[in-house]
Parts: C-alpha cells; structure tokens; sequence
C-alpha cells in the first residue's frame, strides 16, 4: 500500500501533453489487468462462515482458538516473508479460524478484539503488499494481545451470556464509484459484507473502508490532504486500489456495527467528495 501511495504522489501534474500518454497508457493496460483486479480481490477476502461469525462459545473455546490462531498468524507472516506462493491461502486459513469465535472477543473486550482486527489486517496487508515486516509486526501484536485478552478471561472463566440476536448476515452490497461521489446505501447490516464495486467514471479509482466514530470533518488527514490510514481515530478495515474504468472488484469484509467511512484515497479524490459516512447496524 505505501509503495503505490508513494507512486501516486510523484504522478505529473497533468500537461496536456502527459495527459495524453498516460491516458494512453491506462487504456493500454485495461482490458488485460481487469480480471486480474476482480480475482485477486475476489480471493484474498475472508472465508465466510455465515451465521456463526458471532456466536458465543465458552472461554475455554476461545482459548483453544487463540492457541490455533496464533501459530497460524506466525505461518502467515513466515510464508510472507519466504514469498511463498501459499501465503493468500495461509492469510484465509487465519481468518477462518479467527471467525470461529471472535464474537466472544468483541463482547468481551471490545477494545482488544479491535487492536486483534488492527493486527490480522497487518498481516492480510503485509501478504497482499508483499511487505514481510508489516505481516510479522502483525503476527506478534497478536501474541501480545492474546496475553492480554486470556489474563483477563483465562480459559476456566464462566461463560459470558449469549448477546441478543446478532445473526450475522452475509450480503452483497453494490458500490458505485465516480467523480467525485461514491453511491452506497446510507446504512448496512452488520456480518459478512461483499462490497460489489465498479469504476462507473473516467478516472482510476480506489476504495478504502474505515471505522471511525469521526465526522467527515475531523478524520486525520495525510500530508497530500488525503486521509491518513495510520491516522489517530481511524482503524483501516480493508481496501482495493487502482480500480480502472469501468471495471468491477469484489472486497469481502467482516464488518461490526458501529460508524464507517468509506474514502476515495487517491490523490486529491478525497477532497473533491469521494467519501461517505456509512452505519453499520
Ligand atoms: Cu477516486
């Protein structure tokens, strides 16, 4: 991600004449790169787990899971590092493990089961970016959260009582990007989410999703007047860059309840519009 956002940065002030080339050079690279777009996207999500994504399970499960978890957070960031060609799948392997009971997590400790999701997301991104430092800084948050999380519910705790009627779901929503807007539903059920986005403009676009109880005026923003994804009081969900011109990706997230925004981060995109506030239900 910092390499691209790198990249955009140093793109020219568009002359007319650099205009012209790289506009030919974006077409030139559409039609081959698109299904590459939508199947890398398509892959690296999550596996789904349906309805049991939030289930209450005891603590002694949820310590069992932490147990399974974590070496497969280490083999992830391992297989990152040594450019394994197994690495997306090791990623899903963590995430569906994770899914089994991180809805204990979240309802009992909402502040770690965020840092949690900071940390595995480190790792997807590390595997995604190919940056081994970013997977393994990942991984050994997790250890030392998990530390955190089994000191204050050891494994021969009472069980916490079953929250309400979450029921996950899992749908699909539609997601239209142009300039400079970016058309999804004010509000969403929480679960599983598909994100099913196309570039309906002239520009390439990116998506980037962001849980913040911050209004649109205040989120942090980076030294291009983008939005900062280390910044304070967001916490990056997930994202996919580079989207081109009529074309299409899907972005799988895991998505609580709670405030989001969703960012156009490329240069400048942001500052024309391209966000919006979303409710997670
Ligand atoms: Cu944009």
């Amino acid at each position: 991600m910092y390499k691209s956002r790198e990249m955009k940065s140093r793109l020219p002030v568009r002359t007319a004449g650099i205009a012209l080339v790289v506009v030919a050079l974006m077409l030139a690279g559409c039609g081959s790169s698109a299904s590459t777009d939508a199947g890398s996207a398509g892959s690296a999500g999550p596996a789904t787990t349906g309805g049991a994504t939030y289930a209450i399970v005891s603590n002694a499960e949820v310590a069992a899971g932490f147990a399974a978890l974590v070496p497969l957070a280490a083999t992830a960031a391992a297989k990152v590092a040594a450019k394994s060609g197994d690495s997306e799948a090791a990623v899903n392997d963590m995430y569906t493990k994770w899914f089994e009971f991180e809805g204990t997590v979240r309802k009992n400790d909402e502040s770690v089961y965020l840092d949690m999701e900071d940390a595995l997301v480190s790792v997807k991104a590390g595997q995604k970016d190919n940056d081994a430092a970013k997977a393994s800084k990942g991984a050994a948050a997790l250890v030392t959260l998990t530390a955190t999380y089994l000191a204050k519910f050891p494994a021969d705790a009472a069980a916490p009582v079953a929250a309400p009627a979450l029921g996950a779901s899992t749908q699909t929503v539609l997601v239209g990007l142009n300039e400079w807007k970016i058309d999804v539903p004010d509000t969403i059920a929480h679960g599983i989410v598909t994100l099913s986005l196309t570039n309906k403009g002239n520009e390439i676009h990116e998506f980037v999703v962001f849980r913040t109880d911050l209004a649109v005026a205040d989120l942090p923003l980076d030294a291009e007047g983008g939005v900062d994804e280390k910044g304070t009081g967001v916490h990056l969900v997930d994202e996919h860059e580079n989207l081109k011109p009529g074309t299409g990706a899907d972005l799988k997230v895991d998505l609580p309840p709670g405030k989001y925004v969703f960012v156009c981060n490329m240069l400048g995109h942001f500052k024309h519009g391209m966000v919006k506030q979303v409710i997670v239900t």
